[in-house]
């Protein structure tokens, strides 16, 4: 039996009147967004932060950011829970084709916890070869990291909230789930389902749930009782690090702050929305290459036929047909006097953030 098969571990804090919660989900190792967005909400030692997961993998600082988040844990400033990428403590318990792949893993995306405890050892971790050995290296001088990452549970639930890395489902208890169940689960807000508490999940990227308009901010279902916090952290160029704001757990009115690093502007002239717009996004990019220009390449979307211009530094390959970058031709519907977040600054206008929401804006901005 893998260990997402596994009954889920659920954690009941008593949370006091009062303590603000922070929660912040997939900060995917990406230590400048975390202190970021923790900036922007003021975090202060009278709150509670709550990491919902997937603070590992994928960004540059993996092992510096599962320190920061263990000293917080010990502090009692912080709980954390499990997401996908933060299974490492697997490593000691799990074999077969996981394990195998792990070194495979490590030199393509050449980052993560493994290889930054590789480069700590004073090892090159591209050059490892023997995982086994690689794993009782590790064992000893990282112990108090694998503890703690075998220590977390896989949901919290407290006052009005549940919080799991990915999903909930509602026809039975949260220990009747598996770990697999919580922390898995692809595009689960489009399962419909109801809660009475507020379920509060990442590992999804919110922007992928928007057909034709990408916006990083948290899906927030008053209806369903669903928040949707994953903002595209380190996933999306243009991703942002959501955080929610609960002043009082045991109250359903809470608030969001974001991060992203892009430089504000104001705009200067009113701009009306575009009619139409397609968002390509990772898993469905493959576009043909009608003519590739040096900033610019029309492109059509194969599987829509959809035609629109994209960047041609977001195209990964020089061939006639390739995948790419997620990309909009969205025109944001703005109004002078409008702040936005510099993303791309191109000769014909600048791709830019308003609202969580990207899109092009072809007027004249201003510095803040
Ligand atoms: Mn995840």
């Amino acid at each position: 039996m893998g260990m997402y098969d596994r009954p889920a571990t659920v954690l009941r804090p008593e949370i006091g009147s009062g303590r603000r919660v922070l929660v912040v989900s997939d900060i995917h190792g990406n230590l400048p967004y975390f202190h970021g967005v923790l900036e922007r909400a003021g975090f202060s030692g009278d709150d509670l932060l709550i990491v919902n997961g997937d603070f590992l993998e994928k960004g540059a600082e993996s092992l510096k950011t599962l320190r920061e988040i263990m000293a917080l844990c010990e502090s009692g400033r912080a709980l954390a829970l499990m997401g996908n990428c933060d299974d490492w403590a697997a490593i000691f318990t799990e074999t077969g084709r996981w394990a195998d792949s792990i070194l495979s893993y490590m030199r393509w995306r050449r980052s993560g916890l493994l290889w930054d405890m590789a480069l700590e050892l004073g090892e090159d971790p591209a050059a490892l070869d023997d995982f086994e050995a690689f794993k009782r290296r590790l064992a000893r001088p990282f112990e108090a990291e694998f503890a703690f990452l075998s220590s977390l549970p896989h949901a919290i639930e407290a006052g009005n909230y549940i919080f799991a890395h990915a999903a909930v489902f509602p026809d039975r208890p949260l220990e009747a789930h598996t770990i697999g169940e919580l922390v898995k689960c692809e595009a689960w807000y489009r399962l419909g389902y109801s809660f009475d508490k507020w379920v509060v999940v990442g590992h999804y990227p919110v922007v992928l749930y928007g057909d034709d308009i990408v916006c990083a901010d948290p899906i927030v279902d008053k209806e369903r009782h669903i928040v949707c916090l994953d903002g595209g952290c380190v996933l999306k160029d243009d991703g942002q690090l959501n955080c929610l704001v609960i002043p009082d757990i045991r109250k359903d009115d809470f608030s969001f702050v974001s991060y992203d690093p892009f430089p504000a502007f104001r705009v200067l002239s009113d701009q009306a929305a575009s009619a139409r717009s397609a968002y390509i996004r990772w898993g469905d990019s493959r576009v043909e290459v009608l003519e590739r220009g040096p900033e610019f390449s029309r492109c059509r979307h194969v599987r829509t036929g959809y035609e629109l211009d994209i960047l041609t530094k977001y195209l990964f390959k020089p061939e006639r047909f390739t995948d790419c970058n997620d990309c909009t031709d969205y025109v944001l519907p703005l109004r002078a006097g409008d702040v936005v977040r510099v993303v791309e600054t191109t000769s014909r206008g600048y791709f830019v953030k308003h609202g969580g929401v990207s899109g092009w804006y072809f007027g004249e901005l201003e510095a803040l």
